[in-house]
């Protein structure tokens, strides 16, 4: 009888890191195996657990005859070879817990367990849970950083109900936040800080396909630790749609794409795949290999002015307009806007212009004043702000949020055509995945 091992991708991260500490209690008596390049994210989070992990070098592996493989956190070959170096002509049974749904898997004879979750570290919690499995508190901790880290601290698109549901189960098992905080990774070093702000200064801002979206072009001599993290601070800091910034690898003669997005609609993993990369739709990354010289940083751009659906315009948010004609008594219109469920609407004079928008809130005010008889253009407000069939959802949220307004006209050759509510764009906010589906196929 040989040994049952197991081990995450190349460069583990945090969520590696979870899923084995997880793993554990389904597979007791596997044994741990660690990568060669642990990630620097993950590097502290290691240190401090390092004795209570109790993992064994890839090397190592040469000394044991081995039966059985688990893998956690990917499906590609590519990223468990350096496992696979040591035990050559393996051929036991393998399993694979992998998040990434939509990566083919190329590792020969592996039965895949995957998902829907933000962490691959949830799949497993929700195993564990499933099964009614009581995990350690260090184990819970380490898996409660693994979730925050693949998850963009739960902000991510990717996150589902059930990667809460497995942070419950880890709180119930004694995870402490206050480690999963000082654990996760920050700008903690010098370099990252001071690069931080070496990219705040150099990012450039396009408007691609209606989207804002921030890259950054820099030569750096070679790899550095916590790139990514530096990244992630500069997406959070900057209200863009993506943020990929390129950098030039001199020493390697090699380019390093990393991009973040935080947009349904945009999905990051094919523009990597495009340069050789993988990863998410909203984190991904590309490493193209003998590229010194090589116009990359034009590329991308071109790449993405062809390669992104267009953003969201109000065409496909605006709902009909029920319009107000000018001279319509207080009344009327109070009668209109309640029919047609409406707070407010679009006020026009003879040829269906936009004159003014009328509100149940203004038709109020003539009630106290017993002017319920009054034409609306009394009570109407003027100079109303309005948008086209084009304006971006991220320009109609502007408008929103700058002038305060309930109601957008959209208007075509001066006529309205239909208008957006504050309601239609709470709808679309926290319908932000699904709202996808109503899109007409091009
Ligand atoms: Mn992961």
């Amino acid at each position: 009888m040989g040994e049952k091992i197991m081990f995450g991708h190349s460069n583990m991260d945090l969520d590696c890191f979870g899923s084995l500490s997880m793993a554990r209690y389904l597979y007791p008596g596997h044994l741990m195996v660690r990568s060669g390049r642990i990630h620097p994210v993950a590097k502290n989070l290691y240190t401090v657990y390092r004795d209570h992990l109790e993992m064994i070098t890839a090397k190592e592996l040469k000394k044991h005859s081995i039966d059985e493989v688990v893998i956690m956190d990917t499906r590609q070959y590519d990223r468990v070879k350096e496992y696979f170096r040591f035990i050559p002509d393996f051929s036991g049974k393998i399993t694979v817990y992998d998040h990434h749904c939509e990566t083919d898997c190329d590792i020969p004879g592996a039965s895949v367990y995957d998902g829907d979750f933000g962490a691959n570290t949830s799949m497993l919690c929700m195993e564990l849970l499933k099964r009614d499995i009581h995990v350690d508190e260090n184990d819970a901790t380490i898996a409660l950083a693994g979730i925050y880290a693949d998850t963009g601290n739960f902000s991510h698109g990717n996150v589902t109900g059930r990667d809460f549901q497995a942070a419950q189960y880890l709180m119930e098992h004694g995870a402490s936040l206050n480690a999963v905080g000082k654990l996760l990774s920050k700008l903690r070093e010098e370099h990252q800080v001071s690069l931080f702000h070496r990219l705040l200064n150099t990012i450039q801002f396009h408007n691609i396909q209606g989207y804002s979206i921030i890259t950054s072009w820099m030569k750096l001599e070679g790899q550095m630790a916590g790139l990514a993290a530096v990244i992630e601070r500069i997406f959070e800091v900057e209200d863009a749609d993506a943020y990929i910034a390129v950098f030039e690898l001199e020493k390697e003669g090699s380019h390093l794409l990393i991009g973040r997005a935080g947009n349904p609609r945009i999905d990051l993993n094919i523009i990597m795949n495009s340069f050789g990369g993988a990863g998410h739709p909203q984190a991904a990354s590309a490493l193209i290999k003998n590229s010194s010289g090589f116009p990359i940083y034009a590329h991308l751009l071109n790449m993405l002015e062809q390669r992104l659906k267009h953003a969201l315009t109000s065409m496909e948010l605006m709902r009909e307009a029920v319009t107000i004609s000018r001279k319509m008594t207080l009344l009327d219109s109070a009668l209109r806007l309640e029919e047609s469920g409406n707070s407010g609407a679009p006020v026009v004079d003879e040829d269906e212009r936009l004159v003014g928008m009328i509100t149940l809130r203004d038709i109020q005010k003539g009630r106290k004043a017993g002017q319920m008889n009054a034409p609306v253009h009394a009570y109407m407000t003027r100079n109303v702000i309005h948008a086209d069939r084009n304006t971006t959802i991220r320009e109609i949220e502007q408008m929103f949020y700058r002038h305060d307004i309930g109601h957008l006209p959209i208007l075509e050759d001066e006529k309205v055509v239909g208008q957006v509510t504050r309601s239609d764009y709470i709808k679309f906010l926290q319908n932000n995945g699904d709202f996808r589906e109503i899109i007409p196929q091009e």
